[in-house]
């Protein structure tokens, strides 16, 4: 069975309805939302009234732009539950971005909000295809990312089956494609062309295994890769987005079309602005895309900035979905890495080493992609004392700092020492990162 074949629209009165419709539902929520915001959240509370406004100046849509931006700094500054709007009682679950040196960007569900999630990744998984009849192993990480539990919960409810593996462990992730007769994969785009080398290495014809569907995202990738897991893998594979902030994997997802990621705009109004001016650009133009959340109640958000660069479009797509769509997300406008996964700024390390205090803050960061996984190598100064010492010395050091990175970021690193003065310094803007993965 192909993909697409028996998909279908999981509920259609949202996904299919009219733009006038769903610029009233959109208008009815987000009135009721920033209603409930201002009386729960001082924060928010605050940034209105400086700005002159009240619950009653936003009539719909249309009012969005007078509405005050979110950004990831904004949630760090209230950590950890400070812009909940919900009493911690009735906060069931809460997830969190990968470590960091500050602290992390903290998100919450009520019971509500982990039944919206389950219906917008529900949506995004049928849009796919999948249906009851599925086995999807979930190799996203279970944890603090919300990747495994988010796509976990709408595969449950669809009633397919699910393999909850989390990522890693690649041979065991192998067998059970196999045994298990997995038909739907779940992960990063990039684990899931590692997994088909080591097929590759085992002797397995992926023609042999009866997996057809591939729900890949969390991480940017190109149309180029997606052929080339298509290929490899013998399956079809699709680009599902979230973020942890918005709700996590479910925002926007593609359906067999493939002609960009169809937003779910009844819980999530996108935007897209110009990234330096933060004026709202229109349909078609490349800009940074912006959330306000209208349904979730323990952590509403309003314009959260995403950082990430895409273009919107709201013609109505052959499958019948009126929702916008985004196109696939070409970049972010900030410096954040995800390795594997796992969001990283090159500031946390720059913090880390300048913590320890036998380096100079001159680095380097080489990121590769190697057999279809990525690496991250640290190159780093140390000071002229600690040079000279022995061998034994440099290593016990390296093997500090890398202890120290991988702890608090998660993700595994190599650590290089350079003498002093080796790194090539700069008269502008520091070059930090050399991203050979950005080929
Ligand atoms: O990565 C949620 C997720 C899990 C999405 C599983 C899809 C599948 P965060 O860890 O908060 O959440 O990272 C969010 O990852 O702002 C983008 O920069 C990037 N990202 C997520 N999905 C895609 C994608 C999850 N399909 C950040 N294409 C976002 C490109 C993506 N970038």
């Amino acid at each position: 069975m192909i993909a697409g074949e028996n998909s279908m629209i999981w509920n259609e009165r949202y996904e299919c309805m009219s733009r006038d419709e769903m610029k009233e539902v959109q208008g009815e929520r987000l009135r009721e939302m920033i209603e409930r915001v201002y009386y729960n959240v001082p924060f928010y509370r605050k940034k209105m009234q400086d700005l002159g406004i009240e619950p009653s100046d936003v009539r719909g849509i249309d009012d969005l732009d007078k509405l005050p931006f979110t950004t990831k700094q904004d949630l760090r500054d209230n950590y950890p539950f400070g812009l909940f709007a919900v009493p911690k009682s009735e906060v069931v679950r809460v997830h969190a971005s990968s470590g960091t040196t500050g602290d992390p960007t903290v998100v919450g569900y009520t019971r509500k909000d982990i039944g919206t999630w389950s219906e917008v990744v529900a949506r995004t998984l049928s849009a796919c295809g999948v249906s009851r009849d599925d086995v999807i192993q979930v190799a996203y990480g279970y944890g603090l990312f919300t990747g495994g539990l988010g796509v976990h919960y709408g595969s449950e409810r669809i009633g397919a089956t699910v393999v909850p593996i989390s990522g890693g462990n690649t041979k065991k992730q192998i067998k059970l494609l196999k045994d298990f007769e997995t038909t739907v994969l779940a992960c990063t785009p990039s684990y899931s062309l590692y997994i088909s080398e080591v097929l590759e290495e085992m002797n397995i014809d992926p023609k042999d295994l009866p997996l057809r569907v591939g729900i890949f995202g969390a991480e940017p990738w190109t149309n180029s890769m997606r052929k080339e897991i298509e290929e490899k893998l013998k399956i079809k594979a699709f680009d599902i987005y979230g973020l942890s902030e918005i709700i996590g994997p479910g925002v926007a997802c593609e359906c067999e079309h493939q002609t960009g990621l169809h937003i779910i705009e009844d819980h999530f109004i996108p935007e897209v602005v110009d990234k330096d001016t933060l004026k709202p650009l229109g349909y078609e133009e490349n800009g940074e895309l912006v959330f306000t959340t209208v349904t979730k109640e323990a952590l509403p958000l309003i314009r959260y900035r995403t950082k990430d660069l895409t273009i919107l479009h709201p013609d109505k797509c052959s499958c019948g979905r009126t929702s916008v769509r985004m196109d696939k997300v070409t970049g972010r406008t900030d410096d954040m890495l995800i390795i594997r996964g796992v969001n990283i700024f090159p500031s946390q390390i720059e913090s880390i080493l300048l913590e320890m205090g036998e380096t100079k803050p001159h680095y380097m960061l080489i990121v590769d992609r190697i057999n279809n996984l990525d690496t991250l190598e640290v190159w780093i100064e140390i000071n002229e004392e600690y040079f000279s010492d022995e061998i034994k010395k440099l290593q016990s050091l390296s093997m500090k700092i890398k202890h120290t990175i991988e702890s608090t970021l998660g993700v595994s690193v190599k650590v290089k020492l350079v003498e002093p003065k080796t790194i090539q310094r700069s008269e502008g803007k520091a070059q930090r990162v050399i991203d050979k993965r950005k080929k």
